[in-house]
Formats: C-alpha cells, sequence, structure tokens
C-alpha cells in the first residue's frame, strides 16, 4: 500500500485491484502534486471484464427498454443525490473550476443517463410494407459488448454520453476513462454498486491509453467501439479495428472557427465568443479558437475581447470567483506554452496573456496554470492556425465578406463546430450551410439538445453521437422480410 487513495477498477460488480498491481500517480492540476493513484489495468483484467459482460448481456438485452430505463434513471438520481461529490473529485483530477463542475458538468451526467433512459423506450423498428407481396421490418439488435473509451477534459459527462446509449440499447460495456482525470469513473461504480446495477452490465478499466486502452481496441469480443479524444489516437484505432470491421464512431478534435459579422449585437457576441474560447480553459473540442472578424468591426471588438479576457480570474478551481482554473497536465501546459512560442515565430502578436501563472492561493503555487491568450497578426495557413492547441489560446483574424469568412472558415484539416454571430438572419443561414462542420450555431455557443447529432467532419471524426444516432450506432440492423405468398 503506498497510503495515497486508491482508484480501483470495477468488474463484475466489483470494486478491484488490477491483475498485475500496477498503479498510476493521479495529480492534481491546481498543484502540481500527486493525490493518488489509479489503476494500470492489463489483458487479465480485460479477460475478467470482457467474461463478465459477456455473461451479464443475455438477461440485459432482453429485460427490455423499459427495465433498462428505470436502471439508468435510477443512476441518475444516485447521481443527482451527489453531485458535490462528484464534482469536487472533477474539479480536482482535472483543475476546472469547481464551480463549472457542480453548475455544468455533473448535471449534465445526471441528464445524459435520463436522456438515453427516455430514449431506450422511445426507440422503434421501421417497417416496408410490400403491398400485397409481404413486409419487410427492422430489427436493432445491440451488438453485445461494446468499448468506450473518454477523455480527460469533461469525464464523467462523456463516460455517460457513450455509456448511456449503449446500455439502453441493451449493450454490456466495457468502459475505460481517461487516465489523468480518474476519480469520478470511480465514484459512479460506488454510484453502480449502490443503485445495484446487475454484475458485468458496466465494467470500468482504468490505465494507460497505448496499454489497457489499445488492448480494448484490439479485443475480438468488443464489437464496437465509442472513442472521443485526440485525431492522432482516433487515427490509430480506425487503423487498429479496420481489418476486423468493428463499428466506430470517432469524436475527435477541432480548430473550430467563431465567425463574427459586424451586423453582430456586440455585447451579447463579446460574451458568447469570450465563453466559446475559454470555456473549461479552452480544453472542449467545441472551443471556438479561431475567432474571425469582419474588417469594419475587427479593432473595436478586438480592443473589446482583450479586454474582457485579461479581466478573466486564473485562480484556485475552489475559489468561487475563479474564471480559469488549471490545465490537466505539465506536459498540456508545455505543449500550450509551446504553441505560443510558434505564434511569436511565426509572426503573431500575443495581445493578452500567454503565460505560466501562479495564483495567489499559496496551495496553487505549483500548478499548472497558464493565463488566456489572444493573438492576432498570424497567415491562416500558419501551424498555430492549423492545429487544436486545446488550451487557453485563441487567434484573431480579420475577414473582408461572406466568401472569405467562410473559405478561412474551411481552410482547415479539422470541421467539428462553428458559431456565426450576425443580425441579417439570411446571411447566418448561408454561411451556416457552407460551413464544413457538424455543428453550427448561430447567435450561440454549446446550447446543446441532446436529441441533435453530435460530431464532426473531416479530421475531427467519423460517426454522430446524440439521440437517435447514438441508439443506431449501438444497435445493428436486422431486416426480416416475410413473404405473403
Ligand atoms: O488524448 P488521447 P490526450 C486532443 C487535444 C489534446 C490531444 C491529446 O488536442 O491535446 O487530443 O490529448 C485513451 N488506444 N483531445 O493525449 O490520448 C486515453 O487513455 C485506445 C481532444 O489526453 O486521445 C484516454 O482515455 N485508447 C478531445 C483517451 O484515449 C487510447 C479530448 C483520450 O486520450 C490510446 C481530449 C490507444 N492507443 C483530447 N491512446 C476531444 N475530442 O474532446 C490513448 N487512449
Amino acid at each position: 500500500m503506498s497510503g495515497l487513495p486508491e482508484i480501483r477498477n470495477y468488474i463484475d460488480g466489483r470494486l478491484q485491484a488490477p491483475a498485475g498491481d500496477q498503479w498510476l500517480d493521479v495529480y492534481e492540476p491546481a498543484t502540481g502534486h500527486v493525490y493518488g493513484r489509479v489503476a494500470d489495468s492489463n489483458e487479465v483484467d480485460l479477460e475478467q471484464a470482457v467474461a463478465a459482460a459477456r455473461q451479464a448481456q443475455p438477461a440485459w438485452r432482453t429485460a427490455g427498454a423499459e427495465a433498462r430505463a428505470g436502471w439508468l434513471n435510477a443512476l441518475a438520481t444516485e447521481v443527482e443525490n451527489r453531485i458535490e461529490t462528484l464534482a469536487q473529485a472533477e474539479s480536482r483530477d482535472t483543475g476546472k473550476p469547481l464551480a463549472l463542475a457542480r453548475s455544468m458538468d455533473i448535471p449534465r451526467v445526471a441528464a445524459n443517463l435520463r436522456f438515453f433512459a427516455a430514449a431506450a423506450t422511445q426507440f422503434a423498428s421501421e417497417a416496408h410494407p410490400m403491398g400485397d407481396a409481404g413486409v419487410n421490418f427492422t430489427l436493432r439488435e445491440p451488438h453485445g459488448v461494446v468499448g468506450c473509451i473518454s477523455p480527460w477534459n469533461l469525464p464523467l459527462y462523456l463516460m455517460t454520453w457513450k455509456i448511456a446509449p449503449a446500455l439502453a440499447a441493451g449493450n454490456c460495456v466495457i468502459a475505460k476513462p481517461s487516465e489523468l482525470a480518474p476519480a469520478s469513473a470511480s465514484l459512479f461504480a460506488e454510484i453502480c454498486i449502490a443503485a445495484g446495477l446487475p454484475p458485468g452490465v458496466l465494467n470500468i478499466l482504468h490505465g494507460h491509453g497505448p496499454g489497457i486502452g489499445q488492448a480494448i481496441v484490439e479485443a475480438p469480443a468488443i464489437r464496437a467501439l465509442s472513442f472521443t479524444g485526440g485525431t492522432r489516437t482516433g487515427a490509430r484505432i480506425a487503423t487498429t479495428v479496420a481489418p476486423s470491421f468493428k463499428k466506430l464512431s470517432l469524436e475527435l478534435g477541432g480548430k473550430n472557427p467563431s465567425i463574427v459579422f459586424a451586423d453582430c449585437d456586440f455585447e451579447r457576441t463579446i460574451e458568447g465568443v469570450l465563453r466559446a474560447a475559454f470555456a473549461n480553459q479552452g480544453q472542449v473540442c467545441m472551443c471556438g479558437s479561431r475567432i474571425l472578424v469582419e474588417r469594419s468591426l475587427y479593432a473595436r471588438f478586438r480592443d473589446a475581447l482583450v479586454a474582457r479576457t485579461g479581466a478573466l480570474e486564473v485562480g484556485d478551481p475552489l475559489a468561487p470567483q475563479t474564471d480559469q482554473g488549471a490545465l490537466i497536465s505539465a506536459a498540456h501546459r508545455d505543449k500550450v506554452l509551446g504553441y505560443l512560442d510558434l505564434a511569436r515565430q511565426e509572426g503573431g502578436r500575443v495581445l493578452c496573456g500567454g503565460e505560466a501563472v501562479r495564483p495567489d492561493a499559496a496551495r496553487c503555487r505549483d500548478g499548472w496554470f497558464v493565463s488566456p491568450a489572444l493573438i492576432e497578426d498570424l497567415a491562416p495557413a500558419c501551424r498555430s492556425n492549423q492545429e487544436e492547441i486545446f488550451g487557453p489560446v485563441a487567434t484573431l483574424l480579420p475577414f473582408d465578406d461572406e466568401d472569405d469568412a467562410v473559405a478561412l472558415a474551411n481552410d482547415v484539416p479539422y470541421g467539428l463546430a462553428a458559431s456565426v454571430w450576425g443580425r441579417d438572419i439570411g446571411r447566418c443561414h448561408r454561411v451556416a450551410a457552407r460551413v464544413e462542420a457538424g455543428m453550427v450555431w448561430v447567435n450561440c455557443w454549446m446550447v446543446r439538445d441532446l436529441r441533435t447529432p453530435l460530431g464532426g467532419t473531416k479530421h475531427s471524426g467519423v460517426g454522430r453521437e446524440g439521440g437517435f444516432e447514438a441508439m443506431r450506432f449501438f444497435t445493428e440492423p436486422k431486416n426480416v422480410c416475410v413473404s405473403y405468398e
């Protein structure tokens, strides 16, 4: 025993230490110090989890949609009863402001579970009658055992966004949370135990991505895989599973434009673009990290945005006034600071922020904080305008007209999300239609309706999550044709 809190696997209804007794350190980004250790699972753990899931699956599948909905709602209730505990765990693991975890991340966990509980009961088969000749009906059958691999930026929010539809559709699940932010998944395992979820229905394996993550990707018994994370990891997963024809959903990175027209509602747009750039320290795949502004408004908009960005409070995630917490790891902070150096070399002018910060709180002196940065004067094609930084860094670019805005917006390898700001609603519609993105927000950002498809084009991924899209992904259609003759 190390004396540190231990985050164990959840297999077959029980919390257990990893078979190989290997552990990884877990850090608190706000302090920069290790606070616990997490299981680093191996093939033996995976075999146990797969065996448990396989055993549980027939009963889970035949239990029916109403029963599965009942379980998901029961889990949601348990989450709602523990919002504070879960929020504290996520804030400690990720460095995000506690107030954000409390008001957004954890309520959304419960919402995911309740939403897919309802989806389970509303998901229906299609029938295609062939006149006098007969009828087709299309069953939607669960795959069996599926894998759900999730990242660290919105830990339990994104894990439940995957496991809820997988379970609702009748699959049993092997989930792998990020090794950088595993605590809330472990609390969720305790919730499953408290709620009496049948053993094996959900199994949570912790550990290193290239180790147990890769093993989950390769496991022949896992028939479908839902992944959210970096584009490079997504490409590796796609390459690995291609020969086995596993079903694959990939939600990857973005370099999303916020497109601001001169006729926008100025205050509302400043507020929205600021939030889009820096929510969760810019560590959300939908963040608007390229701010494109019509030239006639550019200087006024830039100056107001710089003032608002400079006023954001970087500090202890536990302090109620904190707007910006810590970045997830020392390596990630260094990556972000490296991009700021690169931007300067590429001719960029850093208008504000972009420095490693030591907040006032004594406990945060070794934490991984970076002040939110805005950069201008960068060419659209330079690396800092093309690559996902995934931190509190946004670039500003002027544009001349609608065509120019669309060309700039689309001139990146990614195609996840975009926001368009303006009062000429016809123009907003036209731009939304021409932007290469899976999701476009007009005069808003991150307004979510869980029924809508979520995902991206180009290097931002394959497939869509959300609503019935997710229910379809987690099921295999089987058409049955009945002849009347
Ligand atoms: O993500 P990884 P990282 C982007 C962002 C960030 C970059 C790298 O640009 O800087 O990705 O972040 C697991 N087989 N996003 O390295 O590695 C891993 O353990 C199977 C965007 O933290 O993609 C974790 O559970 N699994 C993003 C999950 O994959 C593997 C959110 C994501 O980690 C694996 C996060 C492997 N070979 C980062 N390697 C978004 N789209 O929101 C790693 N993993």
